[in-house]
């Protein structure tokens, strides 16, 4: 089966402008052809929500499925026995909750070592190592050591996701822990992990039981549901989850090198006031790059991965998001300082995360169990 998808690019005059934030969003004029992207599959699976590679050489894709089990994908064809099952690890599962995040460390070729992100049994956000078996066939989950865990008080907004940066620190992103409209004021709050971007020296670990203590890179964060470094330039991109009205993608230039950073929430909804009858003060807080207003466009966004493969030179240096209700995608691509960006179409279903291979090809997940690849790019 293959979903035919339409890529269409166009120019930002239509993205709405900041009310308040300060510097505006950048803007851009995109001008090239309209063109279409083929998606193949799908390959059968359970609820996931993102696809990882280990980059050892095997060319495996390993799906996340919220529900605890980690699947293999060997040139396209699923393995039967899973890699990892931590299903007894996990509380509630359903919603936002479940194993969320996965990721290998960048020498896991030499150490095995693999670690992720779930609510546990108490419900709260846990960030823990794994080893993988002498071959890297599997991974017993007796070798879990939890690295850190941040009480939680609601069901949602969790975080979970985790990447290594180009300073080989693990990146952590954790949502302002859940209910609406931040009520406990954790993502301004410099004392609570919730919120906040996180960094981790994962190869400088402390005695148990909290065997590292976060860095809290950046503030201001409600739920970043993915957010992936362009490894070419080490320029960090995050889609962070809105309220009722804005969804928003920001944009950090070699990030590795900055720190300290505030991207708003819940002082702001994308660029906008979130309270207005209240006013607020948005000065000195990073304004997103791109947003999109609940709607036809979606309810929900959803990051994804800079493209750096080969087969589709147009996307080459592109952020793909999509937005898990509508299912719309878009490309966002920064041409010096201008953020170009880009309608492509749409995948049937809830697309819950994206992936690449290891050779940086694109792949898709829909929460309502497929994978699906992207194949082709046709210009037309
Ligand atoms: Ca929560």
């Amino acid at each position: 089966m293959r979903v035919v998808v339409v890529l269409a690019l166009v120019t930002i005059s239509a993205c709405a402008r900041p009310a308040v934030a300060e510097p505006p969003p950048a803007t851009a004029v995109q001008v090239a052809p309209w063109v279409r992207l083929d998606v193949e599959g799908p390959i059968r699976v359970t609820a996931p929500v993102g696809l990882v590679a280990a980059h050892d050489g095997s060319r495996r894709l390993f799906v996340i499925e919220q529900g605890g089990v980690v699947r293999v994908l060997n040139d396209g064809k699923l393995q039967e026995a899973p890699f990892l099952d931590v299903r007894h690890l996990l509380g509630g599962v359903g919603g936002e909750q479940g194993l969320l995040g996965l990721v290998f460390h960048p020498r896991f070729k030499e150490n095995g070592r693999l670690f992720i992100g779930y609510t546990d049994s108490h419900d709260n956000d846990a960030y823990a190592e794994l080893r993988a078996s002498a071959d890297h066939a599997r991974v017993d989950a007796a070798t879990l050591r939890v690295l850190f865990s941040i009480p939680d008080f609601a069901g949602n907004h969790n975080g979970g996701h985790l990447v290594f940066g180009p300073d080989g620190k693990l990146w952590i992103g954790t949502g302002d822990g859940g209910g609406a409209g931040d009520p406990k004021r954790t993502a301004q709050d410099e004392g609570s992990l919730l919120g906040k971007m996180l960094r981790v020296d994962v190869d400088t670990l402390g005695p148990a039981p909290q065997l590292v203590t976060p860095e809290r890179w950046a503030k201001g964060l409600r739920n970043p549901w993915r957010y992936a470094f362009d490894r070419q330039n080490g320029d960090l991109w995050i889609a962070d989850v809105g309220q009722n009205l804005w969804e928003e993608v920001h944009l950090v230039e070699r990030a590795a090198e900055q720190r300290g950073l505030n991207f708003g929430w819940s002082v702001l909804e994308g660029a906008h006031c979130f309270r207005p009858e209240q006013g607020c003060e948005a000065a000195g807080l990073v304004s997103p790059v791109f947003e999109y207003r609940h709607g036809d466009d979606g309810c929900s966004i959803t990051g994804g991965v800079v493209y750096r493969g080969k087969r589709f030179p147009a996307l080459v240096g592109s952020y793909v998001v999509a937005d898990y209700c509508s299912s719309r995608l878009w490309t966002l691509k920064r041409e010096g300082a201008r953020v170009l960006w880009a309608r492509a179409g749409h995948i049937p279903g809830n697309v819950s995360g994206f992936g690449e291979d290891e050779d940086g090809e694109l792949w898709v997940a829909d929460h309502q169990g497929r994978v699906l690849r992207l194949v082709a790019f046709l210009p037309r």
